[in-house]
């Protein structure tokens, strides 16, 4: 049965991650909300009762519903032989994973440092100062890890 990728259709954003994944694994799946009427059901998927992802991007395995990009990550990852099964070689992809989603979250919060539901344009002056702490002080941080 094919997978059931739930990201937003109109940008790559973190969907892009599981997408990559899915793609090296050869693996069978449906872009859900790039179907007609896929927002509305993805919109659904988020208020079911057992487990509801938080939000984009989420995969569907049949009964299975997994939200939090890392989390897909893993999940596909030790299925599809993308990652190391023994669990210390597992864990330490799953933490560089979730270094990579903090630097995305980062990344994104230098345009809304004061809110994710406010425009930038309401925040401008403040995304300027986080933007030059961004450059000066994280992204070489990252980098060197990296
Ligand atoms: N920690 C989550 C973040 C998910 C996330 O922020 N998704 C964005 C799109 S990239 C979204 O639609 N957020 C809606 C919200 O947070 O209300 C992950 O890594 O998957």
């Amino acid at each position: 049965m094919a997978y059931e990728l739930y990201y937003w259709p109109t940008i790559q954003g973190r969907g892009e991650f599981v997408r990559l994944a899915l793609e090296e694994a050869g693996a069978d799946y449906i872009d859900v909300a790039r179907e007609s009427e896929g927002i509305a059901v993805m919109m659904r998927m988020m208020e079911r009762a057992d487990h509801p992802p938080f939000a984009p991007p989420f995969l569907k395995d049949g009964e299975t519903v997994i939200g939090q990009t890392a989390a897909i990550l893993l999940y596909l990852g030790a299925r599809h032989g993308l990652a190391p099964k023994e669990p210390a070689g597992g864990l330490w992809t799953h933490q560089i994973q979730l270094t990579i989603s903090d630097f995305v979250a980062e990344a994104h919060d230098t345009h809304h440092p004061l809110g994710v539901g406010l425009y930038y344009e309401d925040q401008k002056q403040e995304a300027l100062r986080r933007s030059q702490e961004f450059r000066d002080s994280r992204i070489p941080k990252f980098l060197h890890w990296f």
